[in-house]
């Protein structure tokens, strides 16, 4: 039996060792040490030892199962270590190579011209105000002196999200919440997305975007209003830039003009860009309606103030040579990457 036991032990030494998977390995462990294992059994087998075999044979096969079953773990845990070992080769990070390149974005070209604008502006003391998007009729139409009747209310111009509730024409209903809230002097620009009922071309989109302006103090005058575009323009366009007004009709400033400047492609001889007109129509302006001035709880006979609103698309457009608004919307990459 003892000889039983030392070969037993050597036969698994010589299995082990050539055992070439972990599953290899608990199928040797199964098939020695099982409850229906060799080893167990030999063990079985040791009632027909004498009394004084017994003791001896059977401190053996416990030293011999002790022997296999650490050689069975120490294979167990090699197979362990070069797995660990292979997978930490297979993760190794080399934190000297080069990154991958990362697209590096740029302005929209609206928001270029917007920004520009608004530099302008502060530079005149003007502050950067914004409001909602979703306006009440009350903001959008009737504090602006816009009657029940005029064509800009219609369901065919405006989107309505209640009878009350809509998507604001114009920035101005933000003017309307500052005058509200704070006393003159105001000087303000309103910049941001405004929303019209109308079909998608080349110069039309419902959604497009304004920057309107506000000066509201003591003793505002045309004067003011004029000089202050003149320097506008004079900066956005370049020092040679005139403006030209021409008699209109809003129903929020009285009187009202729309503002052309002199191209800034042919310097009004007449181009292309201008239609051979040698001017640009960019702006519209006025001075604010006292009815405007008196919802606001100011009294037009103490502040008298001036507006303008202007299309930041046009502006875009006439600036960089774009010749269909859609482009601004696509985010074609193409179109985009020419600006940044
Ligand atoms: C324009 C043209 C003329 C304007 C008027 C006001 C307010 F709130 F003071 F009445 N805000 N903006 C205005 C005036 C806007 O856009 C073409």
């Amino acid at each position: 039996m003892k000889e039983k036991l030392m070969r037993l032990q050597a036969e698994l030494e010589e299995k082990l060792s050539r055992a070439a998977t972990p599953d290899a390995v608990e199928e040797l462990r199964v098939r020695y040490l099982g409850k229906k294992g060799q080893l167990t059994d030999i063990l079985h087998s040791m009632g027909s030892l004498s009394p004084e075999e017994r003791p001896v044979i059977g401190e053996l096969a416990n030293r011999v199962r002790g022997a296999i079953t650490e050689a069975i773990n120490q294979k167990k845990a090699s197979f362990e270590r070069a797995l660990r070992q292979k997978k930490l080769e297979a993760e190794t990070l080399d934190i000297t190579a080069p990154s991958e390149q990362i697209p590096e974005g740029g302005r929209h070209p609206i928001a270029l011209v917007q920004e520009e604008i608004e530099r302008i502006f502060i530079s005149m003391g003007f502050t950067v105000e914004d409001g909602p998007e979703i306006e009440t009729d009350h903001y959008n139409f009737t504090a602006l002196n816009t009657p029940a009747d005029h064509p800009a209310r219609d369901t065919q111009d405006t989107f309505y999200i209640t009878d009350d509730v809509l998507l604001r024409t114009q920035t101005s209903p933000v003017q309307i919440r500052v005058m509200e809230k704070t006393r003159p002097p105001i000087r303000m620009i309103c910049p941001g997305r405004v929303y019209r009922s109308d079909a998608v071309d080349a110069t039309h989109s419902p959604m497009f975007h304004q920057i309107e302006g506000l000066v509201v103090d003591r003793g505002i005058t045309m004067g003011d209003l004029k000089g202050t575009l003149d320097l506008f323009a004079q900066k956005m366009f370049g020092a040679q830039t005139k403006t030209r007004f021409r008699p209109h009709h809003f129903p929020f400033t009285e009187p009202s003009a729309e503002v052309d400047v002199s191209c800034f492609v042919c310097g009004g001889d007449g181009c292309s860009l201008c239609k051979k007109e040698g001017w640009i129509e960019i702006l519209g302006a006025g001075m604010v309606h006292p009815n405007v001035l008196r919802g606001c709880g100011l009294d037009p006979e103490v502040y008298t103030g001036f507006a303008f609103g202007l299309g930041l698309e046009r502006i875009v457009m006439a600036r960089y040579g774009v010749n269909d608004m859609r482009y601004l919307y696509e985010n074609d990459v193409r179109f985009l990457r020419q600006f940044a």
